[in-house]
């Protein structure tokens, strides 16, 4: 009998404080398209790991459910082996289905992977590990590609252990196909896609995993090209594609090139018209991004279909120490980056955190300031969360500072430790800042401003008035 194999993604109990559920342009691109759109884009852990299973067992039977746009029918999947993957607000959620699971088809075996584990066994996860062995069979801790032979053989030779950990990186040299054709492509918002895997940033906050490593050029091509074929045979239109992790943020000269490469195929890739796709992409860099090394670099991305680049800029205190310069001087660098990438006809999402132990109390104006005086349309500002496997999560544990609380707080809205000054002080400072940021006439003082380096023509102001009703619709729930 063939294997059956239920892979799942959790649904998030809370969706109207995360910035990035897009409820409402979900909501108005389902009327515009006369189609359900019900989610940003697809958990790519899926359709990658689906892949993943079939390359080491090829008699199963292998189903994705993504619980965001679609419900789990618990009486009608049996399956042998259930994977869930989880981030950390989707973890209470996975306990509850695998909790259900365990009643229902209690012979099969639970195993849950993803973000909420970071990326090594370290001491301090650990009781985050035993939280979930109470639930589930296994807990596979970091990037999976390499594991997945062992974790079969264990399955089925009844002998799964309680934790699988990447100790090999995988290299990503070789073509892994996604198995796109097992989501419902038609209901996602837009494509999500790894050209790359880590950062070496290695930022204290972040989870990702340290080693950057860049994809070969020619199978980023053959992804999108297997990607577009699929929505051509099931008759959706192309989506717009988003590059997920740091692939466009190249610290020395052969990254640089790397990414250069990258760029010039998916040039010769859109003018061949594949499939009469346009494409556009949406990506991630830093704000180095702005310095001359990068000028070519970015013509190529604006050539290739970027349409806007996500700058992490955080906090000014945050780089103050370790970049050895002036605050002036790096928010001169900062609006120099936004100026840069905007010359080419390429917008900016600017993102920011706050809530850093070093920071000023005019953290919040410097923000607002910087954010008008950089005319940044869209601004994404959330508060800084030890996510479990940072070395933030390390610190405050060690301090004593994290607050016992819900995974569910983990939301980059509120403080899920104590900062040094009043937690209450700095959360309603946190509202007030996310009140004038999203406030409509500010909104419309920042977009006149943005045409002193780019005209509107040149943005998808359609899109762009999607995300920014998005994003008040969370601050007027916040506030
Ligand atoms: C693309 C992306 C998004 C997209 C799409 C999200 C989606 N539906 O997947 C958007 C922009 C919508 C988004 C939103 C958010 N995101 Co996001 N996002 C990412 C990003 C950049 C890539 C995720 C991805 O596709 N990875 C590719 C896959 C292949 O990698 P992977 O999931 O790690 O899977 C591998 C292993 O973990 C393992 N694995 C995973 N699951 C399982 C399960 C089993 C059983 C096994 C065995 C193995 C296994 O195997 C895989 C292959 O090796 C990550 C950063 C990152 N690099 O991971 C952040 C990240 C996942 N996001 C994060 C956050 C916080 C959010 C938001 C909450 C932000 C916000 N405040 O709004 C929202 C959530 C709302 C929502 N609706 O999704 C955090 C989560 C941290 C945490 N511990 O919870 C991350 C890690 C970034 C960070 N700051 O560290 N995000």
């Amino acid at each position: 009998m063939a294997l059956e194999i239920v892979l799942i993604s959790p649904k998030y109990l809370k969706k109207e404080t995360l910035f990035w559920n897009l409820s409402y342009a979900l909501e108005e691109t389902s009327k515009m398209w006369r189609q359900p759109i019900r989610s940003p884009s697809y958990p790519l852990a899926l359709p990658l790991i689906a892949s993943l299973i079939q390359k080491v067992k090829k008699d199963c039977n292998i189903q994705i459910i993504d619980e965001n746009v679609h419900p789990i029918d618990f009486s009608n999947v049996k399956p042998d082996l259930v994977c869930i993957t989880a981030n950390t607000l989707q973890i209470e959620r996975s306990f509850q289905i695998a909790n259900e699971f365990r009643e229902k088809t209690p012979e099969a075996k639970i195993l849950l992977g993803g973000a909420h584990f970071g990326n090594s066994k370290d001491y301090e996860i650990i009781e985050i590990i035993k939280e979930a062995l109470n639930y589930v069979d296994s807990i596979v801790i970091g990037e999976s590609d390499n594991l997945w032979e062992n974790i079969i053989n264990d399955f089925e030779r009844k002998k799964l252990e309680d934790t699988y950990t990447c100790d090999n990186i995988p290299q990503l040299d070789k073509l892994v196909l996604p198995c796109f054709d097992l989501l419902p492509l038609e209901l996602y918002l837009f494509r999500n896609l790894q050209a790359s895997r880590g950062c070496n940033r290695q930022c204290s906050f972040c989870t990702v995993n340290p080693n950057l490593r860049l994809k070969p050029a020619d199978n980023v091509i053959e992804e999108i090209k297997h990607l577009r074929t699929i929505e051509h045979n099931k008759n959706i239109e192309h989506r717009s594609i988003f590059f997920s992790d740091n692939l466009l943020n190249p610290l020395n000269h052969s990254e640089l090139n790397k990414a250069k490469e990258l760029m010039e195929k998916l040039i010769k890739y859109k003018e061949k018209r594949y499939l009469q796709d346009k494409l556009t992409w949406d990506g991630q860099v830093d704000s180095k991004i702005g310095m001359k090394e990068f000028d070519e670099l970015l013509n190529l991305m604006a050539r290739s279909g970027a349409q806007r680049l996500l700058i992490g800029f955080e906090n000014f205190y945050f780089y103050k120490d370790s970049e050895k310069i002036s605050l002036s001087q790096m928010k001169k660098n900062f609006l120099n980056a936004v100026k840069k990438v905007r010359e080419k006809g390429i917008d900016v999402i600017g993102s920011f955190m706050i809530g850093f132990d070093e920071e000023a109390d005019s953290i919040f104006d410097e923000t607002y300031d910087f954010i008008n005086e950089s005319g940044l349309v869209l601004a994404q500002i959330t508060v800084l969360t030890p996510f479990p496997g940072t070395s933030d999560f390390r610190r405050f544990q060690n301090e004593k500072r994290l607050l016992k609380c819900s995974w569910n707080k983990y939301d980059c809205t509120n403080f899920v430790f104590s900062p040094l000054e009043s937690i209450n002080n700095k959360q309603i400072q946190y509202y007030k800042l996310l009140k004038k940021i999203y406030d409509d006439t500010n909104i419309e003082k920042r977009k006149r401003k943005r045409q002193e380096h780019m005209s509107s023509e040149a943005i998808n102001l359609f899109s762009e008035e999607l995300i920014i009703k998005s994003f008040q619709r969370v601050s007027d729930y916040l506030i």
